[in-house]
């Protein structure tokens, strides 16, 4: 018997105790999220390849130590899970290529291997151990980020370097937290960290910072809370710094904040404030900018442009909103 949509309960290191969406089949329950597109989440061994479904007599999944396997596994299966539904829920979207088809994930991907990918060709998330296989890379931002990279993929299509390569990077990090806010997982208080969890420099550090972008330096480099004319020659992953900033003031506005009882210190490139609109209003505007304006060359000055544009399309031209994506930018040092 093959019964569609069910609700196993796992416990996850990041998340603690949540419900899944399993499939009962014959004798055993799978890790396929019917519900959701038929996400299937994989144990790879340690090696490189796929592996096997995740499988349980019972139901019952992980118990939030690393030495069961499963446990990564329902990270990152409540992971794919949150991002589906926050791509439902705030913009109408059905999965990552708006077909109703779900991915796939695997963990436990390599030996110690410290990193997640996306990859286009399989469709496919996956998930490495961390340092000491003792860290893997399934907190919900990571997510939300690699899964954000399939997005960008079937959209805007945003080159990997570049002004359009930080932009990319800065899709991810900006979907990734609006995952992390909207599964408000009380083992994942909601912050504008990327990587908080994960621990992967071994810094106890987050990767990195929305609010205050250079605030991330490391020994490959560092980002930037601001545009310059040599954003463009950095790693994606620094030269995202200025779009990331934009987005965290657009939310939340600049000068100091608590968060989820988390302090904020959002430095602005004049100075001049910049009164915030909501995560949700400014995720709306990003994801509009990002699938109807941008394309494989936008840069910043584009990037200001297709979220101008989105703005107007969804609060007018004569709107707060407006205004504020315009001074949001200004702050980060892109101009008109
Ligand atoms: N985790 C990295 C990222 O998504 C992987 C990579 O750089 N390929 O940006
Ligand atoms: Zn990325
Ligand atoms: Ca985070």
């Amino acid at each position: 018997t093959f019964d569609m949509v069910h609700a196993g309960v796992g416990v996850g290191k990041y998340n603690g105790r949540v419900e899944i969406g399993t499939t009962h089949n014959g004798r055993t329950f799978e890790m396929t999220d019917t519900g959701r597109g038929g996400h299937g989440t994989y144990d790879s061994n340690n090696t490189s390849v796929r592996g096997a479904l995740m499988t349980s007599p019972d139901d019952t999944w992980g118990d939030g130590t690393v030495t069961n396997r499963q446990t990564a596994a329902v990270d990152a299966a409540y992971g794919a899970q949150q991002t589906w539904d926050f791509y439902r829920d705030h913009f109408g979207r059905n999965g990552i290529a708006n077909d109703g088809v779900a991915a796939y994930s695997r963990v436990h991907h390599g030996d110690g291997y410290a990193n997640a990918f996306w990859d286009d060709y399989c469709f496919c998330m996956t998930y490495g151990d961390g340092i000491g296989n003792a860290k893997p890379l399934t907190s919900l931002d990571i997510a939300g980020h690699e899964m954000s990279h399939g997005l960008t993929s079937v959209t805007a299509k945003l080159k990997y370097s570049g002004e359009s390569g930080g932009l990319n990077e800065a899709t991810s990090d900006i979907l990734g937290t609006g995952v992390e806010f909207y599964a408000n997982n009380p083992q994942d208080v909601p912050d504008y960290f990327i990587g908080e969890l994960i621990d992967v420099r071994g810094t106890g550090k987050p990767l990195r910072y929305l609010a205050h972008p250079s605030k991330d330096a490391s020994d490959v480099g560092t980002s930037q809370d601001h545009w310059t004319s040599g954003t463009r020659k950095l790693d994606p992953h620094f030269s995202s710094g200025p779009a990331n900033h934009f987005f965290y003031l657009l939310s939340e506005g600049s000068g100091r904040k608590t968060i989820n009882g988390i302090d904020y210190d959002s430095p602005t490139f004049d100075g001049t404030p910049v009164a915030g609109i909501g995560q949700r209003e400014a995720l709306r505007v990003w994801y509009r900018a990002l699938t109807l304006y941008m394309t494989s060359t936008t840069d910043y000055a584009g990037a200001r442009a297709a979220t101008l544009s989105a703005a107007t399309d969804l609060y007018g031209a004569s709107s707060q909103a407006y205004e504020a994506v315009g001074n949001a930018w200004a702050a980060v040092n892109v101009g008109a």
